[in-house]
């Protein structure tokens, strides 16, 4: 019988449907993700404010991720940070990745107030202060937007035994959509919370949640930072 209609688990309230689908949610089995949450992307002098986007909606999430990281470190889950950047030598930076940036003026590897943008090492590239790791958490370096591609993420979620993926960070759209398409398409049970992610436009923002909630939940199911609380047995 489905624990979903016999009411057993633990479920948080969302949209589409109460996650995780087989109320199967528990510290040893689900992870927080917090994904590139770097000045590069939220900082002033980073490359968000060199593509000249408005900081405030990818520093919204924030407070939320913060109060999230507490309870969930509290409660004994496992928690994971991503930082997207390139090698210093930049061989792992693709040639027309470097040259859109440029076009732009925030070329990938050039210097900045923060140092080279996105490039591994630099004060930009890094993880914001108030979110910073604290020791026994994981830390995944990714070259492209995904978090699963050229990383060692999925071994670590498989030697873990991590079941389920809660998804928050920077940007909605890109880096925290496709790492929760890769961890869709890998079997991983995905929540993406709303308001503890950010985009560099709110109607993409928006638009890459409800994405989530087509097709009875086509990556995953879409919550908020106060059910999560709630209900984060
Ligand atoms: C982007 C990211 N937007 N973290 N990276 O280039 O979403």
């Amino acid at each position: 019988m489905d624990a979903q209609a016999t009411g057993t688990g633990h479920y948080i309230k969302a949209d589409p449907y109460p996650w995780p689908y087989n109320g199967a949610l528990r510290p040893d089995n689900t992870a927080l993700i917090v994904i590139d949450m770097q000045t590069d992307f939220c900082g002033p002098g980073g490359y968000v404010d060199h593509m000249g986007y408005d900081l405030s909606l990818v520093r919204a999430p924030i407070e939320p991720i913060k109060t999230v990281l507490s309870a969930m470190r509290a409660k004994g889950y496992h928690i994971i940070h991503t930082r997207e950047g390139h090698r210093p030598d930049l061989a792992d930076l693709p040639a027309n990745k470097r040259w859109r940036s440029r076009r732009i003026s925030a070329g990938i590897g050039d210097p900045g107030p923060c140092g080279r943008i996105l490039v591994r090492g630099e004060p930009g590239w890094d993880i914001i202060e108030e979110l910073y790791p604290i020791e026994g958490e994981t830390i995944i370096d990714k070259p492209g937007k995904g978090s699963f591609c050229a990383t060692d993420l999925e071994l670590i979620l498989n030697q873990k035994r991590i079941e389920n993926i809660i998804l928050t960070g920077i940007t909605t759209d890109v880096c925290v959509h496709t790492t929760m398409r890769e961890a869709n398409d890998r079997g991983f049970e995905c929540l993406i919370l709303g308001d503890c992610c950010g985009a560099t436009d709110y109607g993409n923002h928006l638009a890459a949640l409800k994405m989530v909630t087509m097709q009875g939940g086509v990556f995953g199911s879409v919550s908020n930072s106060q059910d999560l609380i709630a209900a984060l047995p």
